[in-house]
């Protein structure tokens, strides 16, 4: 039966585990807190699918279990994968997407990597992608497609299905012309995305920055542009934006743009809060920690997450205040997404050394003023250490959203705890409560931490509140109802599944 609702997302909505030789579907374990999410929308349309790929040793070996259906508390829908190659998913996702794309997407010019860029291979498994979509269809299903790396996907399928819905979410930031337009493919790619009938972004900045750039080289013309609501227009951010536009045409067809920000499964994390799992776990931490401060940093490994910037800080705040030695700790959370690439193994060395170095420089036997900790921290436990942080420090070069930031805010279902987040995020044009701060200049990082471990409780609590507020309302339901109403499906019930905590 084809379905209402695909979902196109590269990467599978479980993890294959072999238990005695039979293979049983988990939920994911790496660290994307995306996937439920998704998943989550099958139980409201009336027949679900998504497509991802599943690497191959020979694509063309006729055992290949190509479509299988899942039934698992998110309902039932099947699983379209695409065989790719070892070879193909290294060029497409590890090289294409990673090395020239993401730099570019996150503004660093200088990392962008051109030479080893296969561009036919990157068509072909966008198109590919784009096949499976449109056998998975039903007539005038929604098809919904996330992210860069599957740029070309909406090009190719409004091609192969005139007649289904395109909408395309974009989890990264997207650039400004002038960043943008160093990508050669520039054309293809936004020629691609305007075929969509929905493109949507976090945040107005990247809305603005899009069209920019599609103006920049194709007869764009925008239809409606508004102003952008008070909630998403923090005066002090660094992203924000007064208006926005929000519908496009070009060659005669009508794009609709979205600036909707993704939120947290807040009900999921203050349930998991409230379990007495989680008060063992606290109670543990607080023990351990004494009379320290904890100061909690949570990321990927990734250069655009800011984590040697922090370090470095750190560093200057143990050296410039002695007192403060014995008194503070900084847990440093950093897992890697993506192994046996040179960028990522680079970025995880330099942490270590430099964590080494703090710990070296002031560390004793019995403190250690930084763990760094590589290794996947289970969510439940997390959920602990969010509510036993006195700071949770996310400082990110540049990061779409940024889901962690919000998910510390749910945890603190006590009221405290003081947030210092980068104006680089696109979290800080809702979350301008924060302690905002620009990881780009030392005097800045220095303060807004220093600032952070001396906050008065009045002041603390007073801003918690806020964002509490914020990030409750704009949840991951907020989010949800706001892409059905995108898709045209407004008579939709919206009710999302939580996992059971
Ligand atoms: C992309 C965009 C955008 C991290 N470490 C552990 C762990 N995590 C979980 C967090 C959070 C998720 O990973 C990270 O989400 P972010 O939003 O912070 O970042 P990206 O992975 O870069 O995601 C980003 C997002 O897409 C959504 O659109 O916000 O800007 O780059 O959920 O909790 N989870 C567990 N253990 C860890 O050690 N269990």
């Amino acid at each position: 039966m084809s379905s209402n609702l695909v979902i196109v997302y590269h990467r599978q909505p479980y993890e294959e585990v072999e238990v005695d030789g039979k293979i049983e579907y988990r939920e994911n374990k790496s660290p994307n807190g995306i996937v439920p999410t998704l998943k989550s929308f099958f139980g409201r349309f009336e027949k679900g699918a998504w497509v991802a790929w599943k690497e191959a040793e020979d694509p063309s070996n006729p055992d290949f279990e190509r479509v299988i259906e899942i039934d698992d508390q998110y309902g039932t829908y099947s699983v379209s994968r695409l065989p790719l190659t070892r070879e193909q998913v290294s060029s497409f996702y590890h090289v294409s997407s990673k090395e020239a794309f993401w730099p570019i997407l996150h503004g660093f010019k200088e990392r962008y990597n051109y030479d080893p860029v296969d561009w036919p291979t990157f068509r072909e498994v966008n198109w590919a992608f784009a096949e499976a979509a449109a056998a998975e269809a039903a007539e005038g299903a929604v098809v919904w497609v996330h992210d860069y790396n599957l740029w070309l996907v909406p090009g190719y399928l409004r091609k192969l299905r005139p007649d289904v819905k395109i909408s395309f979410y974009h989890h990264t930031p997207f650039p400004s012309a002038d960043i943008f337009n160093v990508l050669p493919w520039r054309k293809e790619i936004l020629e691609s995305l305007l075929a969509c009938d929905v493109v949507g972004f976090h945040i107005p900045r990247y809305v603005n920055n899009f069209v920019h750039a599609a103006r920049s080289l194709l007869e764009v013309d925008v239809l409606k542009r508004e102003k952008v609501k008070p909630e998403l227009s923090s005066q002090t951010s660094a992203l924000s934006e007064q208006s926005v536009p929000t519908r496009l045409t070009y060659g005669g067809h009508e794009i609709t743009l979205q600036a909707s920000p993704v939120g947290v499964d807040v009900e999921y994390i203050e349930r998991l809060a409230g379990t007495e799992e989680t008060a063992v776990k606290l109670a543990e931490v607080r023990k351990e920690l004494g009379e320290a401060q904890l100061i909690l940093s949570v990321g990927r490994t990734d250069y655009t997450k800011g984590g040697i910037e922090q370090l470095q800080s750190y560093e200057r705040l143990l050296d410039s205040r002695p007192d403060l030695r014995g008194k503070v700790r900084l847990m440093h959370v950093s897992v890697a997404a993506n192994r046996n690439m040179v960028a990522y193994e680079e970025i995880q060395n330099d942490l270590e050394q430099l964590a080494g170095r703090i710990n070296g420089r002031f560390g004793s036997f019995e403190w250690q003023p930084v763990a760094l900790i590589s290794q996947p921290v289970p969510f439940r436990d997390l959920i602990a250490y969010y509510q036993a942080a006195d700071v949770a420090w996310i400082t990110p070069l540049a990061d779409g959203m940024n889901l962690v930031c919000k998910e510390y805010c749910a945890a603190r279902t006590d009221g405290d705890g003081v947030l210092v987040l980068s104006e680089f995020a696109g979290a800080a044009v809702e979350l301008s409560s924060a302690v905002l701060t620009n990881p780009f200049s030392h005097r800045a990082m220095d303060s807004a931490i220093s600032a952070a471990l001396v906050m008065s409780e009045e002041d603390r609590r007073a801003r918690m509140e806020e964002m509490r507020r914020v990030v409750s309302k704009h949840d991951i339901r907020f989010w949800a109802e706001d892409q059905i109403q995108a898709f045209g499906a407004k008579d939709l019930p919206v009710s999302l599944v939580s996992p059971a905590a």
